[in-house]
């Protein structure tokens, strides 16, 4: 961020508060405010996170800040991951209960018991083993939204090797590159998988990918997916999972015990912007801390049912789908397939079956519901959810509105939660018990979080005012380093607002963001993304919320072109020549100022986006352009870029 002042400050406010549901607040994990406590105790409150774990041998110190920002949570303490994740849950009755719940795609389901997710993990572990997979070798997972995909992340974690989890629908090109720079040379994957009906061939992928990779990838295990549907042939060093697992049956693995700082993971992350960077995470803080979050903000019990529909490809799932719930023993449901595949009310048949109490999505999923109509979550009974969450992008007063409406019935209350691959964990938020809630805002941080929104010298600035979003004092979830890279990992992070020399390290999130007087954090996208008109910044989450807030839009992405240009989609059965466009400028005009108002709104059913449904604002801006769109194997929806090429091309 540069000097100038950002324009729109202070406007496009959050909504008025809206009080957690008494309903809700009776029976929440938490109901009474510890921020003061953590802050007086920091960073001794953390203790707290730890407790909900097993440990093998007992930390010495809870923080250790001697190689800042390398910073050690729980220094001497080991652990493993997949035990607390499995065998501690074993004691008692709750080997008998749910730890998994997979929807798959042509409707199948199946369901593991604690008792039988951990038997198949320890087959998988000793198959492995088995191959020759090591203590810290990074094993890559390639797999589709199928149960072989936690089965094999909680096996590598129970023999000590980081796994390294690349969304299946990445190329073969993204696969090589991440297999090269993890330097990893297992792999697990699959025949194919099945994309609205079809059979798509992933084995055929892979094996590309492997002849491109610099070393010697020595075994690669098959889960056959798609059975007869895509036969395929095992080649040199290649297996098939279900063989494997078969010739280790039964067999039982000791949980390696790792040192809390141990990397337990590895995660290529591409983001809108730039290289793929490995972030890596440690074993004891990240643990501890998607435990703490998932009891704290995701109220997670062990008796629920929870469900974070996102893929395990994106932190997301590494956090809330496999280890925070399942750390905590709860039933996580797993679901593979899109919300509209069969049926548009798919999510809400899942939630109506399996009667689920927490659900947690992207703001990108609930605008294409708000697009659909409400009468597909109304035809379902949703009376078992007790509280909603959203994460991945900010998410708009009238969607987030649409969404406690609808979805939660008015009884849920909805947590925006603001994290990053980076920080493990979230952040911004509510606390669903203690909070309340104002749609637009993410919340303020999270207990023993210092959050703060800087100007360019790091100074705080005034409530209303833009500026960087900065974190000040470490927390457990935090990533280790960069994947072979530590002074990438200061550069990209420590530099910006630190100053080393006094010892005082400042964490730079790459968000510009602004509080309000009560402390409540709006996120306004990444800095990056900021644009610029006559020597005003204008944030591109304010501009969208503006639009979004038309009555028949669904989405919005704003970039500048030759000028500010607005991609719109509007709801289901719109027809925007009706003078939306009117509307849409003089919305802007009101919540911003004219200066913001779009100078060419291009009309689209859909807006390019990365797996992890964020908006592809580069690909916007660069089409806006006329440039070069460089690579898009990393979107959800590349047909729709040749799309809007098109229309932009031919007005
Ligand atoms: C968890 C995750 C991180 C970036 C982050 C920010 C955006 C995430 C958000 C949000 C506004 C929220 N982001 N949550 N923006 N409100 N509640 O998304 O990780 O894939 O690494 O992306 O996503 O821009 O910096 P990751």
């Amino acid at each position: 961020m540069d000097e100038r002042r950002w324009s729109g400050s202070g406007t496009a406010d959050a909504g008025p508060s809206i009080p957690p549901p008494e309903s809700f607040v009776s029976r929440a994990n938490m109901r009474e405010d510890p921020r003061e406590e953590f802050d007086e105790e920091w960073p001794g409150c953390w203790e707290r996170a730890a407790e909900l774990l097993s440990w093998e041998t007992e930390y010495d110190t809870v923080l250790e800040d001697d190689e800042a920002p390398f910073y050690r949570w729980f220094d001497g303490g080991k652990l493993n991951a997949a035990a607390n994740c499995l065998d501690r849950h074993l004691e008692g009755g709750a080997k008998n209960r749910a730890a998994l719940r997979w929807e798959g795609k042509r409707g199948e389901s199946r369901t593991y018991t604690y008792r039988e997710l951990a038997v198949e993990v320890e087959e998988c572990a000793a198959a492995l083993s088995g191959l020759g997979v090591v203590e810290d070798d990074v094993v890559t997972l390639y797999l589709p939204m199928i149960p072989e995909l936690p089965v094999a992340m909680l096996a590598c974690a129970r023999i000590g090797a980081p796994h390294s989890v690349v969304f299946a629908g990445l190329s073969a090109d993204a696969l090589s590159t991440r297999i090269e720079a993890a330097n990893s040379e297992y792999l697990v994957t699959c025949d194919g998988y099945y994309r609205r009906g079809d059979a798509f061939n992933q084995k055929g992928k892979v094996d590309n990918a492997v002849l491109s990779v610099g070393h010697d990838v020595r075994a690669t295990v098959v889960v056959d997916r798609l059975g007869e549907d895509l036969p395929h042939h095992l080649g040199d060093d290649q297996y098939d999972y279900h063989d494997l697992l078969a010739a280790h049956a039964g067999e039982s693995v000791e949980p390696v015990a790792r040192d809390s700082r141990d990397d337990l993971f590895v995660m290529y992350t591409s983001g809108t912007t730039g290289e793929p960077k490995g972030v890596v995470h440690a074993t004891g803080g990240y643990l501890s801390y998607v435990a703490w979050t998932a009891r704290a903000v995701l109220d997670v019990e062990p008796g629920d049912t929870y469900w974070c529909a996102a893929d395990i490809g994106w932190i997301t799932g590494h956090s809330y789908i496999v280890y925070g719930p399942l750390a905590l023993g709860t039933t996580t449901l797993l679901y593979e397939g899109t919300p509209d595949y069969p049926d548009r009310d798919r999510l809400w048949e899942i939630v109506e079956r399996n009667a689920v109490d927490v659900f947690y999505t992207a703001p990108t999923a609930v605008r294409a519901f708000m697009k659909w109509g409400a009468e597909y979550p109304e035809s379902h009974d949703l009376s078992s959810l007790r509280l909603l969450g959203t994460v991945g992008e900010p998410i708009d007063p009238r969607t987030w509105k649409w969404y406690y409406r609808h979805v939660g019935g008015g009884n849920c209350p909805v947590v925006d939660t603001w994290w990053q691959t980076e920080t493990g964990g979230m952040m911004l938020t509510t606390l669903p018990g203690v909070d309340e809630m104002k749609p637009g805002a993410a919340g303020p941080p999270l207990p023993g979080i210092d959050a703060r929104v800087v100007d360019p010298d790091g100074e705080a600035v005034d409530p209303g005012e833009a500026g960087s979003l900065t974190i000040r004092r470490p927390w457990p979830g935090m990533a280790r380093t960069l994947y072979g890279g530590d002074d990438a990992f200061v550069e990209e992070y420590w530099s910006r607002f630190s100053d080393p020399a006094a010892g005082d390290w400042v964490y730079d999130s790459g968000d510009a963001a602004r509080v309000d007087p009560d402390g409540y954090v709006t996120v306004l996208g990444r800095t990056d993304d900021v644009i610029d008109v006559s020597g005003r910044r204008l944030s591109t989450a304010e501009l969208e919320s503006a639009i979004v807030a038309t009555e028949g839009v669904a989405e919005a992405a704003v970039v500048a072109g030759d000028g500010i240009y607005a991609y719109v989609s509007p709801e289901q059965g719109v027809d925007p020549s009706r003078g939306l466009p009117e509307v849409i400028g003089t919305n802007v005009d009101d919540a911003i100022g004219p200066v913001a108002r779009p100078d060419r709104i291009v009309f689209t059913p859909d807006l390019p986006k990365t797996r992890s449904g964020k908006i592809m604002r580069r690909l916007l801006g660069a089409i806006a352009r006329g440039e070069d769109l460089g690579d898009t194997s990393a979107l959800r929806n590349p047909e729709i870029v040749g799309e809007l090429r098109e229309t932009i091309g031919e007005e």
